[in-house]
């Protein structure tokens, strides 16, 4: 995949690229990415990028000719899903990021101030994508969200050991509790199952606790799961309520 991203600072970005799974998807050849800096499209002598809007009222737009330009040049073969990244765009959801990381090529426009020329949304960009109900300050990291997010699912981003341990059954659902050593930790002791090598007991327990945890912190996923009788059981079961 090759990752073009069209940015006023591209500083935010960049070094967030060279860690972790991000540098490790890069170098294995999965996913190539370029940070532009969208003054370099600027063609007055001031190399402005921003204007104020027609009709009055506070704040700048960006200016349709950079953009403009710059997608003409990067977008070679006229076939990259052109992404802008805004506050009206749909909610990022990982099925969004998993159908996205199976383009070839995509485009990211950063924006900054009040917004773009509305002429740029409707002649150059494809999709528009929010990265959530908040106010940020520009586009740049709501990119390297986005970015993130589609690198790690990419072919080779993930160790062996990372990606096996992703079993069907906690897909939909919040982690269960992880423990590690010591057995006790200032009186508080591991969960007894965990300790007895017991697979199909430990299963279970994760299992039961991925369920409960959803339910008591993000009861919204579990509306839109088919749960099994089994695991309404669970759920129903008052000792688990808590
Ligand atoms: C006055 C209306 N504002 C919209 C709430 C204008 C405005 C504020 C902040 C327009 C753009 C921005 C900068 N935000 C982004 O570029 C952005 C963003 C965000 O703020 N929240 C969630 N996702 C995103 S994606 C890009």
């Amino acid at each position: 995949m090759k990752l073009d991203v069209l940015a006023l600072f591209p500083e935010i970005i960049i070094p967030a690229l060279q860690t972790g799974i991000l540098k490790r998807i890069q170098d294995i050849g999965g996913l190539t990415i370029n940070v532009y800096n969208l003054r370099d499209w600027a063609t007055d002598r001031h190399k402005s990028v921003d204007d104020y809007p027609y009709g009055g009222g506070a704040g700048m737009i960006l200016k349709p000719e950079p953009l403009f330009a710059a997608v003409k040049t990067l977008n070679t073969t006229s076939d990259a899903n052109v992404v802008f990244l805004t506050p009206q765009g749909s909610p990022l959801t990982q099925s969004l990021v998993e159908a996205m990381s199976l383009e070839t090529h995509i485009i990211l426009i950063c924006g900054r101030y009040k917004g773009i020329d509305e002429r740029v949304r409707q002649q150059i960009v494809t999709t528009e994508i929010s990265i959530g109900d908040y106010v940020l300050s520009g586009g740049e990291i709501a990119a390297l969200v986005l970015i993130d997010a589609i690198g790690r699912v990419l072919p080779g981003a993930l160790g062996d050991f990372e990606s096996a341990h992703e079993d069907s059954f906690s897909q939909d659902l919040l982690d269960h509790p992880h423990y590690t050593r010591p057995a006790v930790y200032e009186g508080m002791e591991v969960p007894q199952v965990l300790l007895s090598g017991h697979h199909e007991n430990i299963k279970k327990w994760r299992q039961v606790e991925a369920l409960k945890r959803t339910a008591q912190c993000r009861p919204d996923l579990l509306q839109n799961l088919e749960l099994s009788d089994e695991e309404l059981n669970i759920l129903n079961t008052p000792k688990n309520g808590s």
